[in-house]
């Protein structure tokens, strides 16, 4: 059965994986790109919960496109050089997929990485695997590497590790051992003692590996590139026997450094498990001891321990260099492979400036956070829409009448009607048949200078005029004479004789001391104004949007909650005009609602209320 086993991986080596395993594979191309392979190891990938799509991976400092397969036959007959199936499968699917996978032809080796799979499902993928002539690594296994050729799935670990015990070039020691985590510390004793590693392969903790210690052996005692090599057994079975005889027996002939882990099982006194399936001894001759004796026995060189694995390593190569049987070779720096950008970050190693910098909210820990205050305490504290706002617009905590101020307005200016600009283009919107986000949206449109988007502009004038010093009639009589409107001012419906009730709560409660605790000297500027306007035309008042625009004001400079510059910033970004696009987006929304529920049709205005005024300019040409 073992004629079939030759070199398992070369430097064309072409594999499928599969499962959704992105960093695996991404791993093994950048092992790939480190060893200087021309082509990436990874054809493809097969996962059946997801459609037929390409994946994108680094080859070096290139994007390369991976085809991903729902269908494993699809997979394999459209990659019919891809000859190695690395299987990420759990313990539950292994069976089925690998089973699947040893009808096509090309396969030649098979890794499986899950652990947990039934031995009886095992043993029957092993006689398949037999028949077939399939070499089957693992279950339960990192899986293998070949310097320079290839490398299965997380084998080696991180390009660190890679590259610090040179797995990106071929050395001359072969090595098998059992465990996958004991595999990288074998690369780097190999590494540090010999010319490198050719090839190690982990058969994985289970009591039937899919392919034995035996099989890679023979493999690399048939292989001349191979000049020594090392085994890692360990407590429990009798796989190490056969290796015994096959010494004996002088199938294998090259120096072999062999030690079983496990020898610190003689001192516990109760039977002892280890973390593999397999690592149990039944027997005094499955000690690790036992079989530690009949390897040296047999003729391989065995240490006195596991800390003297390297030295006995080191020995048998320089041995073997003096001989003249292995030539050393100078050393080629590898090509610098790119660090993963996360990767690089997480040591340390690169800062980059955000594109996007925040300081209202983050949603990253436990507990979202509206400026810094979590909003478990937002809502303990019942901080209310007021609250959320100050801490969301402004990152401050503001005192609980300026809350409380702030959710007035936005009941006040929640809805004016269906006449107003905003309304109407939102009713006529809707009535197009247009989703609530755009009819929303026509109507916030209209909001500017003239209607609902006056605060701003009546918080700068008005804060400019006092601060000038200008008397309400010296700030009038200014605007008049530079041909500018009063921001603030003048209402289309409301006026002295018909006052705007919400002008009138707003003014009650920011001129009740008991309630709006500090002073509001602007709005008192504001209304002398209004005295002077409504003389001249009674539809001249403060309106909703100048109330609000000067009261605000008077919160940013007295409240004691703002510097003069922070309070000027506010002003000067356009905050102000947020609350009555806050507000009225709550009436615009309850429009757009109220024409879907009525079932009104597609809106056309009347001729009836148009005047045509067309130039006589057909007339004219006659
Ligand atoms: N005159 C609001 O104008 C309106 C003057 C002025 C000096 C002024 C106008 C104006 C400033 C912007 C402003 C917010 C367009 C309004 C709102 C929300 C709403 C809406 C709703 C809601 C009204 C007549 C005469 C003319 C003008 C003079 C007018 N305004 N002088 N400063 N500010 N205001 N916008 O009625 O000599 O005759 O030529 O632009 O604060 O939008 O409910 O509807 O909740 O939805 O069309 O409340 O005042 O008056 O343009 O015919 O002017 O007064 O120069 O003088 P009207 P006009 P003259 S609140």
């Amino acid at each position: 059965s073992l004629s079939h086993m030759g070199g398992l991986f070369e430097k064309d080596t072409k594999a499928i994986v599969w499962g959704q395993q992105q960093k695996a594979v991404q791993g093994m191309l950048d092992f790939d790109f480190v060893c200087g392979r021309v082509k990436p190891s990874v054809v493809a990938s097969t996962y059946p919960f997801t459609g037929d799509h390409k994946q994108k991976f680094y080859f070096g400092h290139k994007e390369v496109l991976i085809p991903a397969y729902k269908s494993i036959k699809d997979a394999f007959e459209k990659h019919p050089d891809a000859t190695v199936l690395v299987t990420f499968a759990s313990l539950r699917s292994v069976f089925e997929t690998v089973l699947e996978v040893m009808h096509f032809p090309q396969v030649r080796v098979i890794a499986i990485i899950a652990e947990g799979v039934p031995e009886n499902l095992t043993r029957k993928l092993i006689k398949v695997a037999d028949d077939k002539k399939v070499t089957i690594i693992g279950p339960a296994t990192v899986g293998g590497i070949k310097p320079g050729c290839f490398k299965i799935g997380n084998t080696g670990g991180m390009m660190d590790n890679i590259l610090a015990s040179k797995l990106y070039r071929p050395g001359s020691v072969g090595y098998v051992s059992r465990s996958g985590g004991m595999s990288n510390e074998l690369n780097n004793i190999i590494s540090l003692n010999t010319d490198g590693v050719f090839e190690g392969v982990a058969i994985g903790g289970d009591r039937y590996p899919g392919s034995t210690y035996m099989d890679h052996l023979l493999r690399y005692e048939a292989d001349d590139r191979v000049k020594m090599m090392v085994l890692l057994g360990e407590v429990g079975g009798e796989e190490e026997y056969k290796i015994v005889r096959a010494l004996q027996e002088k199938k294998l002939t090259k120096p072999l450094v062999a030690w079983c882990i496990g020898t610190c099982a003689d001192h516990i006194t109760s039977e002892v498990q280890f973390g593999h399936a397999g690592a149990s001894a039944n027997a005094t001759s499955e000690t690790a001891a036992a079989k530690n004796s009949a390897l040296k026995a047999a003729g391989a060189r065995v240490p006195r321990s596991f800390d003297d694995l390297g030295r006995e390593i080191r020995q048998v190569f320089s041995e073997l260099v003096k001989l003249g049987k292995v030539e050393l070779k100078e050393e080629t720096p590898p090509p610098a492979v790119p660090m993963d950008y996360a990767w690089a970050r997480e040591l340390g190693l690169i800062r980059k400036p955000a594109s996007i910098m925040t300081s209202i909210c983050d949603e990253r820990g436990e507990e979202l956070l509206y400026a810094g205050v979590p909003i478990t305490q937002v809502l303990e504290q019942n901080m209310g829409v007021g609250g959320v706002l100050g801490l969301l617009w402004f990152q401050k905590r503001l005192p609980d009448y300026a809350n409380k101020f702030i959710e007035i307005c936005l009941m006040l200016t929640a809805d004016h009607g269906p006449a107003v600009s905003g309304a109407h283009n939102t009713i006529v919107c809707a009535r197009a048949g247009k989703d609530l986000i755009s009819s929303l949206v026509s109507g916030l449109l209209t909001i500017g200078d003239r209607f609902g988007g006056a605060l701003d502009g009546a918080a700068r004038q008005f804060s400019e005029a006092i601060d000038k010093g200008l008397s309400p009639m010296e700030f009038v009589n200014s605007q008049r004479k530079a041909g500018a409107l009063i921001m603030g001012i003048g209402h289309r419906v409301k006026s002295i004789n018909n006052p705007d009730k919400r002008v009138e709560s707003l003014k009650k409660f920011a001129l009740d001391r008991s309630l709006f605790k500090q002073d509001t000297p602007l709005l008192e500027y504001a209304l002398k104004v209004e005295q002077i306007t409504t003389a001249k035309k009674p539809n001249l008042i403060l309106n909703v949007d100048g109330v609000i625009g000067v009261v605000f004001v008077d919160i940013l400079r007295h409240s004691g909650m703002f510097t003069m510059q922070e309070a000027a910033e506010v002003i000067e970004i356009g905050t102000l005009n947020g609350l009555f696009v806050l507000g009225r987006s709550l009436g615009f929304i309850g429009h757009y609602l109220d024409q879907c529920r009525l079932k009104q049709g597609l809106y056309r205005h009347p001729w009836d209320d148009i005047t045509y005024i067309m130039p006589e300019l057909g007339l004219e040409q006659n």
